[in-house]
């Protein structure tokens, strides 16, 4: 039976007016209006992309939203004292460092140098620790990776004792997607470039999130039957018949893999959608921490 889709742009959708809500009753009950300050360094065009949609997210919810541009050629001091200006501004609750950063900047020293209260991606060495740590608890959890959680809770009544197969283990995906699964009592398998039998690892998956960013890697005979599977990869590959001459593709054949799978994340409009709607929730969660 063909699996169903989970529909990331609607569930985003139902959590932005929860958001909505929430900012517009702080403001009701004299609370201050909650700020997300992005900082775009150089000029990836995706980066562009997400960070325009962040912000427009922002203006939809209420959220205020200060963009911060730099040039490629900006330096670590730079970088750094921008972060350092947004710590010690109070309309500011989030800072968003967008990645990836030009080569030549250290990424781990400009992730450090945000304060862990205004951290609302989650990625300061402290959260991702405390993220990895028993019985601690990390202030802000990494927004794909929660949204990825998020579909998983809303599809499953418990994620508890079930092998979960995570592909990918980058710093922003796979490894806190993984940390966050674990957390949840899934049996946890990490893949990576050096795996071998990456088909059989996935047909044991009662649950698969793909990471990988190859497009279609995933096959529609890897999937177990009735498995969920959440396809974070976001591929552009060419095709003259579409106006911008390509379009976006996940890590998993989806039209193979919905065959097999119980539900299933389309690209675009699955996961992505999640990512910018948890961002919202962390920076309403940034503001209320100061009440
Ligand atoms: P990344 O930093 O490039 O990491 C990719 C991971 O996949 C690495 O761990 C790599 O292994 C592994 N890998 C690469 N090729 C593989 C192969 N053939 N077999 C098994 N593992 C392989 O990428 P990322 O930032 O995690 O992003 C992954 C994908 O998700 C991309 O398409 C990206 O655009 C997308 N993404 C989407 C969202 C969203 O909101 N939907 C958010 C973030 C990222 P090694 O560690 O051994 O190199
Ligand atoms: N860096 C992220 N770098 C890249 N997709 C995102 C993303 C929206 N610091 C920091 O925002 O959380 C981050 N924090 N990331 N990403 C990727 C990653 C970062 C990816 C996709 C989307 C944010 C998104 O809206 C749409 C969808 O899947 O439906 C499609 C958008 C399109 O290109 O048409």
């Amino acid at each position: 039976m063909a699996a169903q889709i989970l529909d990331g742009k609607k569930v985003a959708e139902q959590i932005r007016s929860e958001v909505k809500a929430g900012v517009a009753e702080r403001v009701k009950t004299g609370k201050s209006v909650p700020g997300l300050a992005t900082v775009l360094v150089g000029d990836n065009p995706a980066s562009h992309v997400y960070v325009a949609s962040k912000q427009k997210a922002c203006q939809e919810v209420g959220i205020n939203s200060f963009g911060y541009e730099l040039p490629a050629t900006a330096s670590q001091v730079e970088v750094e004292d921008l972060v350092k200006q947004l710590n010690a501004d109070p309309n500011v609750n989030g800072i968003l460092v967008q990645l990836p950063l030009p080569n030549g900047l250290d990424e781990e020293n400009v992730l450090k140098s945000i304060s862990i209260e205004k951290d609302v991606d989650g990625f300061h060495p402290i959260n991702i620790g405390r993220l990895a740590q028993k019985g601690r608890d990390p202030l802000f959890v990494p927004c794909t990776p929660a949204g990825c959680i998020h579909l998983l809770k809303m599809t499953l009544p418990k994620l508890e004792g079930l092998n979960a197969v995570v592909l990918g283990r980058s710093n922003i995906v796979g490894m806190p997607v993984a940390l966050l699964l674990v957390r949840e009592n899934a049996t946890v398998t990490i893949c990576h470039s050096r795996s071998k039998n990456l088909p059989d690892i996935v047909r044991q998956a009662d649950i698969l999130v793909a990471a990988v960013g190859r497009p279609e890697m995933v096959k529609g005979d890897w999937i177990k039957p009735g498995a969920v599977v959440i396809d974070v990869g976001i591929n552009r590959i060419d095709d003259v018949s579409r106006p911008k001459g390509y379009r976006l593709v996940g890590d998993v054949a989806f039209d193979e893999a919905k065959e097999n799978a119980s539900w299933i994340t389309p690209v675009p409009g699955g996961v992505g959608p999640l990512t910018i709607a948890m961002l919202l929730q962390n920076t309403l969660r940034a503001a209320a921490l100061l009440d």
